[in-house]
């Protein structure tokens, strides 16, 4: 991906964050923070400008030295003087600087005198009372930044799918009990699977509303009610989430389900297309003058409309009420699908259970066969595999595999690919395996050409089938590395390698709109769970989400095909 300018300015901005907090000239801060603004706000990308022959010194508060700076950005995806200034000064103390209240002076003294980094650190720090006894900030100061710290956690976060169910379900559960409820469910960003949600929009269909308000107040999970009337409320709770709950009447739910789940893109290309057949379409029903003429399912309200349901997953105004009106929605892939698992730890290295419970679990989940892939050695985990332990634990796979009956366990790897695109195993041990994965552990931060050159080169050993989590992100945590990904499936098509869709929580990586551009390439999927135990494996639920927010098929999903035929489509072209 491309430097955008908002990773420019995120450099400036904690650069002025940093020099603010050592006590600099506020001259130079200010210098920093104003560039910051004028390139985050630019309504073109520097790297274009400067592909342009633009000289960036013309803009507003940039100077030779800024574009100097910005110019290194984009190339380089660094700026030495930020890691020259962070060996002095933590990066994360920039975080604190966006607590309200916490100017540079306070967070330099938090730092010099009670060791706090992070904004964790200092919700600790604040909760055992320790911010009260340093001169000048007492406790109603520690209680103002307890709460500020609160409210920015909750600004901040998106909460990621799986910890959002958490709490979704012990809610539905909750309001389920409630006298005169009928349906209860998740729409919004949750019911789209997203992997992340801003928060959480319930619907009720009850004949009366307040009950229902009441049930949810009653809540020992809400930590605030935020806004509450009959019919629809929202409160905080403890974990962090907003929850908008609504009551609709029965006659309205299919309605209100299509509106409140969204996306919002989605909703607006219905009711213009409504508009254009004289209907209006709104969370109540659809209506033809003052008459509703479908509302009560979902169904009613898309088939008045022309259109046949439209999947949760796709409806994000990303052509789909097209596909839907020619028929040509996808037939999305689903857990039952799946056959076996590609990417599976053993206690070998750094998963918990032995490669046979691993394979018993495998087959209580009614799958064909599962792989172990346990790590090589230069990865930081404790003993990863070299060429002569992975060869015993081949031959330890194949004694196994005489013994078991309904599952096969495949012989692979989780290899490195090392900083030149080698693979950090020789071949003549890689060829032994059924097949390989291969992953990014380190150097995640080259540019965009040298970790796509890296990649490339080490496709280009013939030993190379699968791509682990391809761009190595972290949800919430690690952006993903730059990547030209799409000349990476172009190469993967060419050779007839596969990329993951790594189904863990963290990561599924790729997500959506890389998977729906693998289909487009004709790149072959592969949903694994990268599990480090046998719970791992029921994680392969949020990768199938992903998966059909990318508009997957069967026929995309590799894991989805019989043992024989995997093995015919890894062979590499
Ligand atoms: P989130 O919460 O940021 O993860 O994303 P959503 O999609 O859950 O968004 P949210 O909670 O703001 O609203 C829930 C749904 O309500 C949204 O998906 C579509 C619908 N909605 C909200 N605002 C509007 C609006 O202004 N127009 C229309 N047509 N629909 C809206
Ligand atoms: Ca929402
Ligand atoms: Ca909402």
């Amino acid at each position: 991906m491309p430097v955008h300018n908002s990773d420019i300015a995120d450099f400036f901005a904690t650069l002025a964050d940093l020099l603010e907090i050592e006590g600099a000239n506020p001259f130079r801060v200010r210098a920093y923070r104003n560039a910051a603004a004028t390139v985050r706000s630019h309504p073109r990308r520097m790297a274009d400008l400067i592909d342009e022959g633009m000289d960036l010194a013309e803009l507003p508060d940039i100077g030779d030295d800024l574009a100097g700076k910005i110019q290194t950005i984009v190339e380089t995806g660094r700026l030495p003087l930020l890691d020259e200034v962070a060996q002095r000064t933590p990066v994360e103390l920039s975080d604190l600087m966006a607590i309200e209240g916490l100017g540079a002076k306070r967070v330099r003294r938090l730092y010099d005198e009670l060791g706090i980094r992070s904004v964790e650190d200092l919700r600790r720090a604040a909760d055992s009372g320790a911010i009260r006894e340093l001169p000048g900030f007492g406790p109603k100061t520690e209680e103002a930044i307890r709460k500020r710290v609160e409210a920015h956690a909750g600004r901040e976060r998106r909460m990621k799918l799986a910890d959002a169910e958490d709490v979704a379900d012990a809610l539905v559960h909750w309001l389920a009990g409630c006298d005169g409820v009928r349906e209860v469910v998740v729409a919004g960003s949750f019911r789209r699977r997203r992997e992340t949600v801003g928060d959480l929009d319930v619907l009720v269909t009850a004949s009366k509303g307040a009950p229902v308000m009441q049930r949810l107040a009653d809540y020992d999970e809400v930590d605030e009610i935020v806004s509450s009337g009959k019919t629809r409320s929202t409160v905080r709770l403890h974990a962090g989430l907003s929850v908008d709950v609504r009551v609709v009447p029965q006659v309205s739910y299919g309605a209100a389900l299509v509106y409140f789940t969204g996306s919002k893109s989605h909703n607006i290309a219905l009711r213009k297309r409504g508009m254009r057949k004289g209907y209006k379409v709104n969370e109540y029903g659809v209506f033809k003058g003052e008459r509703r003429v479908a509302g009560q399912t979902e169904a009613s309200v898309y088939a008045k409309l022309g259109l046949p349901l439209i999947p949760p997953e796709l409806r994000e105004d990303r052509g789909e009420i097209d596909a839907a009106r020619r028929g040509r929605l996808p037939k999305l892939v689903t857990l039952e699908d799946i056959r076996g698992d590609l990417h599976c730890h053993s206690k070998a290295t750094d998963g918990r259970d032995t490669i046979s419970r691993m394979a018993e679990a495998a087959k209580e989940r009614g799958y064909e066969y599962l792989s172990i892939n346990d790590h090589s050695k230069h990865v930081s985990v404790a003993h990863g595999l070299d060429r002569k332990r992975l060869l015993a634990q081949v031959r330890a796979i194949d004694r196994l595999n005489a013994k078991l009956d309904g599952i096969v366990v495949l012989k692979s790897v989780e290899v490195d690919i090392l900083e030149d695109g080698s693979l950090d195993l020789p071949d003549d041990v890689l060829k032994e395996l059924d097949f390989t994965v291969c992953a990014v552990h380190y150097q995640l931060r080259l540019t965009r050409r040298k970790q796509t050159e890296r990649i490339l080169r080490a496709m280009d050993n013939p030993y190379f089938n699968i791509l682990a989590h391809p761009t190595g992100r972290l949800i919430n945590r690690r952006d993903p590395c730059e990547l030209d990904l799409e000349r990476l499936l172009e190469a993967a098509h060419e050779r007839g390698c596969i990329f993951e869709l790594n189904a863990h929580p963290d990561r599924l990586d790729l997500n959506d709109e890389a998977c729906r551009l693998a289909k487009d390439i004709g790149v072959g999927i592969a949903v694994a769970t990268d599990a480090h135990s046998v719970d791992g494996l029921d994680t392969m639920r949020y990768g199938i989400d992903q998966a059909r927010r990318g508009w997957l098929e069967k026929k995309d999903v590799v894991n989805t095909l019989s043992l024989a035929a995997l093995q015919k489509r890894l062979r590499r072209r």
